[in-house]
């Protein structure tokens, strides 16, 4: 009789939520194509596709107390989106799990540091990316999606970082990255030794860390999978891999972010895979045989 808006199976309040969906529809520093502060309704829309039962994990999302508090204003300014995106952190309950939708990667260093500051807490930072995000500025602003990962390293929160997909990145940026121990994994090497085993890596360097958070940059995927990106760039992971990796972090992660989703360059495919994943996410937190994983 009505229409479906927010996103799917999240009906419930903010008070007393499990989860909260939280969209970022910032994109202000887009170098290439732009538009993904469209991609939090995109990914909206597509949450209606799939079932609330999750057969793999036999969760049903409609028994969840998911919220959507829909979608931050976050105007135009870089300086200013990242001062809000933290501020809004600090108004979650710190019981609930925040799920963000981007926007571009630049989200995801204040989510960081939000979520560091008011909940006191020391984070692990996985991040799933196609680039190495390690540039001081770009475009005339530290505030940059290509300095994401140089932002999140800085963040005094976070004891442990590693980046998974990387295929690309400046001469400057692998010479940081080699300097300052910046813990990566390529494409390459997911592709000849598995997800797994770069998982089981990754994780052990993660390993003083209890509680990780999980930045997924939608760009880490193959274009095959994931077209509408801001920076497509081929010879990335597949959907299995990063269902893999959700589901193997999500019993200690405390939140995660999907980004760069541009709706524009889309036939939807990209939207129901950002959308699957955050639904993935959320059965796979509540699972209790987690013998698989
Ligand atoms: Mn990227």
């Amino acid at each position: 009789m009505f229409q479906k808006c927010g996103f799917a199976d999240a009906s419930g309040e903010l008070e007393g939520a499990a989860f909260a969906l939280i969209g970022l529809p910032f994109d202000s520093t887009t170098s290439f194509r732009s538009g993904s502060r469209d991609g939090p309704d995109a990914i909206r829309q597509a949450s209606f596709n799939f079932e609330s039962y999750d057969f793999e994990h036999d969760v049903d999302l409609a028994d969840l107390d998911i919220c959507d508090l829909g979608n931050m204003e976050l105007g135009s300014d870089p300086a200013y989106a990242w001062e809000t995106i933290k501020e809004g952190i600090a108004l979650l309950p710190k019981s609930c799990v925040p799920i963000f939708l981007g926007g571009e990667h630049s989200i995801a260093p204040p989510i960081v540091e939000g979520l560091c500051r008011s909940r006191q807490i020391d984070l692990g930072v996985l991040v799933l990316d196609a680039h190495l995000d390690l540039r001081e500025e770009y475009g005339c602003t530290r505030f940059s999606h290509a300095c994401a990962s140089r932002r999140i390293l800085e963040s005094k929160g976070v004891k442990a970082y590693t980046s998974i997909g990387i295929r690309s990145g400046s001469p400057e940026e692998f010479s940081f990255a080699k300097q300052n121990n910046v813990n990566y994994f390529t494409s390459r090497e997911v592709r000849e030794t598995g997800i797994d085993q770069v998982l089981d890596a990754a994780l052990e360097d993660m390993q003083e860390c209890e509680r990780l958070y999980l930045s997924i940059d939608l760009d880490a995927l193959d274009p095959a999978y994931a077209p509408a990106v801001g920076n497509p760039e081929p010879f990335g992971l597949t959907s299995w891999d990063v269902k893999r990796v959700v589901e193997r972090l999500a019993a200690r992660a405390v939140g995660m972010d999907i980004n760069e989703l541009a709706p524009a360059y889309d036939r939807g495919e990209t939207a129901l895979l950002a959308a699957r994943l955050a639904r993935g996410f959320i059965a796979a937190k509540v699972l209790k045989n987690r013998s698989r994983y």
